[in-house]
């Protein structure tokens, strides 16, 4: 082990969405913000692993397709990637999540270095593997095996635990250690999280969101942006403005529900905008935006009612208005509620889809589709 308290983890799991794979990048990002260092080592990125975090790192395996063959071996390459990264990191222990093939591969990772260099092999049991895998007789001996053999093995419940032990007959001690979730976007409980999601095309003004970011009050607020591509062009500005600490980006995120639910201020900067979606979905929210007034955003947010509106390229005028709604939290929270509200009542979907059904109907005249008449 290192002589310091910082440890080298190497972490394998299923990347693919499963919650055995998403606890152990949530346990990877956790450890890595206390300063351990962290390996990823799997056949993909793991789908929820942000890019560019300090101290996480991703080691593809790749696996060749031969064709003596039949069904293609993950569990040797992996086995040779584990004993690699282990080997030219240093690691102190590798964390197996799930235990087919991942337990057997730590196991012979470790077996194939020298006995000074040797991580401990840590196994966490998730579900299947024990109660399903755990009792097929193809599977059930060397699972077995790969958990007396490791230097540590935990499970999600003491349900499992006790399945485990009845199912696969693991005598050693298991330490149950249950699932986590914490929202953790590094914000604190005093902070403010502003908010900006887009495309990041030239239009929607990135680069004045951020200029009017660097203007508030930097120790209460950080800033989420929420990226509908690769943010990278933008990180020479951040880095410029002093906003590495401040600003958290997300790429490409499907569930915008998990963050909406913990913003409290949208930053719009857009010179052209028809109407500005991001707004509307931060609304339902009942997180009120400041945004420049431009396109049909008025139509979107009533200025001052549920929202603020500023002139077109003018940063100091959107820093003062998200300043002004920062510190006046009772304003905030009436503009956040008008906000829901006018989301609900004028955008929600059974009022918009029945206006476009409506459209349809009146577009094809009563009965022209189903009579056929209009074919
Ligand atoms: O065991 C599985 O079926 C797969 C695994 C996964 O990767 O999603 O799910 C298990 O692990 C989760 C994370 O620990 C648990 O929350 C799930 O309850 C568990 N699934 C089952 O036991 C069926």
């Amino acid at each position: 082990m290192a002589d310091s308290a910082s440890l080298k983890i190497g972490i394998t799991c299923y990347p693919s969405v499963g919650g055995s794979g998403i606890l152990a990048t949530t346990l990877g990002e956790e450890l890595a913000a206390l300063g351990h260092e962290i390996h990823f080592i799997s056949y993909e990125r793991p789908f929820r692993l942000p890019s560019d975090t300090a101290r996480i790192y991703f080691h593809p395996v790749e696996i060749n397709s031969y064709g003596l063959f039949k069904y293609p071996d993950y569990t040797l390459p992996l086995s040779v990637k584990l004993a690699e990264v282990s080997r030219d990191h240093g690691l102190d222990l590798i964390h197996a999540h799930y235990a087919v093939p991942h337990a057997t591969a730590a196991l012979l990772a470790r077996d194939m270095l020298p006995e000074h260099r040797r991580p401990k092999v840590v196994t966490t049991l998730h579900g299947t593997d024990t109660t399903l895998l755990g009792r097929d007789a193809g599977y059930g001996p060397a699972i077995r095996h790969a958990l007396e053999a490791a230097d540590g093995v935990t499970t999600v419940s003491a349900f499992l635990r006790a399945e485990t032990q009845r199912l696969i007959g693991v005598k050693r001690p298991i330490e149950v250690i249950h699932n986590f979730f914490t929202p953790r976007l590094g914000v604190a409980d005093d902070q403010f999280l502003l908010f900006h999601s887009s495309n990041l095309r030239p239009v929607k003004r990135v680069d004045l969101v951020l200029a009017a970011f660097a203007q508030v009050e930097p120790h209460t607020s950080k800033l989420l942006i929420l990226a509908g591509g690769d943010f990278s062009a933008f990180q020479a500005d951040v880095v410029r403005l002093g906003l590495t600490d401040r600003v958290i980006v997300r790429e490409n995120i499907t569930a915008i529900e998990d963050y909406l639910q913990a913003v409290d201020l949208g930053l719009f900067a857009s010179e052209s905008e028809s109407f500005c979606l991001s707004i509307l979905e931060a609304m339902a929210f009942a997180c009120p935006s400041v945004s420049t007034s431009v396109g049909g955003i008025p139509e979107v947010i009533a200025d001052g009612e549920s929202g603020l509106l500023t002139p077109v390229g003018d940063p100091r005028a959107l820093a003062a208005a998200a300043t002004a709604l920062l510190a006046d939290p009772a304003r905030r929270a009436r503009l956040g509620a008008a906000a829901e509200l006018r989301a609900r009542e004028k955008f929600s979907a059974p009022i918009i889809v029945e206006r476009y059904l409506n459209f349809y109907h009146a577009v094809c005249g009563a009965g022209t589709l189903r009579d056929g008449a209009g074919l």
